[in-house]
């Protein structure tokens, strides 16, 4: 195909400097280089064909190559490639994706904020909800409560939010007032116990949190309804609820984080209905677009809404691409396929249901522990011994090693630590599901082996 791989990789390493990159170890490797894509596919640029269980990163929600987000990014650019939304203007796309988000987003919601990113969206969280706080008259309501191994995106305050200790660890992060709690990782800390109670459990770290910082301070908690970049932590069903009530129950504000779990990725346009939470504010990004152009936000609740309305005066914060014509337009024809192709009902009904009788069948593999899913998202653990709830010790890397074995055999699965986890298109069918759990076993099988070899099995 391409014959310039070894040319592009030298350019790369010389100038590009990558995301969540250790660039010795990328110059001595070579990059990838991703040249086209299709439906599931994704092809390199040695003419290799990979299914992408990952949709990009989790975002390419209607698969790719779709000629009707092409148009429509093509139409409004020739029509009005930009202009902003302040100084009181506004756009038709902006307008159009605002109404069609409130609608999807349901009763509760009147208003949407647009970014470029899941990151500033979350920047516009902490400012909205601090400044909601600050505006009825409580300024010290400043804290905002998540959890560890959570993921919130990667500017200051983004990764503030997000509970990932290795971010924490560069640039001085994070910043004040952002405190954490425990995730509700049910496999990884309590499979011993009842998973319902556990669930309540989970939720009753939020309580203690708030009672130890004093609720008078707390502004907001944030939460995935789903964590996925934290390894697909799928909590128990109490868990929700149970944050909801707590919430209530002292007045804070509940943010959702709907970057992955939004528009139909768990069979829902959020995954905070199925979760059964009520959030005043949920982010978004990522598929919303299905990541064909930067595209973010917040959808705001009316309690929110009403209050920086009425009482809020100018809310001081903005983005030269808040509202951007084009990303919206792409939005809004990205939606028209969901709808059309009743993509999140077939989530909800057929695919989600049919990949997780397929996950549950992979229990049977020697190396598979704790295999869960949630509509089109699904993880388990790499484990030594599964029955025993044994896991590798960390410098085995067993996740490393299988998602190099997925690499070689044409599959993008990612491992975060040693789980390994998807998050396919949502246009994908069950056939494809069958040939993604083909070469899933495949790359288990050949870590299995490779572990075996390496002696690491034995004990
Ligand atoms: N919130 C959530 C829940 C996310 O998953 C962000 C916010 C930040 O979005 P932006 O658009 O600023 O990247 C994300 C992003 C991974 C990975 O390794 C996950 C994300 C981004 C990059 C890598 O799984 N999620």
């Amino acid at each position: 195909m391409n014959g310039n791989t070894s040319k592009i990789q030298a350019v790369d390493s010389a100038h590009y400097f990558h995301p969540f990159t250790d660039h010795q170890a990328l110059a001595a490797k070579g990059s990838r280089i991703i040249e086209k894509a299709d439906g599931i596919y994704i092809w390199d640029s040695k003419g290799e064909k990979i299914l992408d269980a990952m949709s990009g990163l989790w975002c390419v929600n209607v698969g790719y190559g779709r000629q009707e987000l092409v148009d429509a990014a093509a139409k409004q650019m020739q029509v009005l490639p930009y202009y902003n939304s302040f100084f009181s203007t506004t756009n038709v796309p902006a307008v159009k994706l605002a109404e069609r988000i409130v609608k999807l987003a349901g009763d509760n919601f009147s208003h949407v904020f647009f970014s470029s990113s899941g990151s500033e969206s979350n920047d516009t969280n902490i400012r909205m909800v601090r400044h909601y706080w600050a505006t009825l008259g409580h300024p010290e309501r400043k804290i905002i409560i998540s959890r560890k191994n959570a993921y919130h995106g990667s500017t200051m305050a983004g990764a503030s939010l997000g509970g990932m200790s290795y971010m924490h660890e560069q640039g001085g992060l994070p910043i004040p007032d952002i405190v954490h709690i425990e995730q509700p990782y049910f496999y990884g800390l309590a499979h011993d116990k009842n998973k319902d109670a556990f669930g309540i459990e989970a939720a009753g770290w939020l309580e203690a949190k708030i009672l130890e910082v004093g609720a008078d301070k707390v502004a907001a908690f944030i939460g995935e309804p789903v964590q996925g970049a934290g390894g697909v932590i799928i909590p128990p069903r109490t868990y929700w609820p149970e944050i909801q009530r707590i919430c209530d129950k002292y007045g804070i504000l509940l943010i959702c984080d709907e970057v992955i779990c939004g528009f139909g990725r768990l069979g829902y346009w959020f995954g905070s209905e199925l979760m059964g939470a009520k959030p005043d504010l949920m982010t978004f990004a990522k598929g919303v677009t299905s990541g064909y152009i930067p595209l973010g936000g917040v959808v705001i609740g009316k309690r929110v809404a009403k209050v920086l309305i009425e009482q809020g005066g100018e809310f001081n914060h903005g983005y030269t691409y808040s509202g951007h014509p084009v990303a919206c337009a792409v939005a809004l024809a990205n939606i028209d396929i969901l709808e059309k192709e009743g993509l999140v009902d077939r989530v909800r009904n057929e695919t989600g249901p049919y990949l997780a009788q397929k996950f549950a069948e992979l229990a049977d593999h020697p190396l598979v522990g704790g295999a869960e899913t949630c509509g089109l998202v699904a993880g388990f653990a790499l484990m030594k011994d599964p029955q025993q709830h044994i896991g590798f010790d960390e410098s085995v890397g067993a996740g490393m090693r299988c998602r190099n074995h997925c690499f070689a055999n044409g599959l993008i699965m990612r491992a975060v630590g040693d789980r390994m986890i998807i998050a396919p298109p949502l246009v994908i069918t069950k056939a494809q599901i069958d040939d993604m759990m083909v070469l899933i076993r495949k790359c288990l099988d050949a870590t299995l082996e490779e572990l075996k070899t390496g002696g690491f099995l034995s004990n």
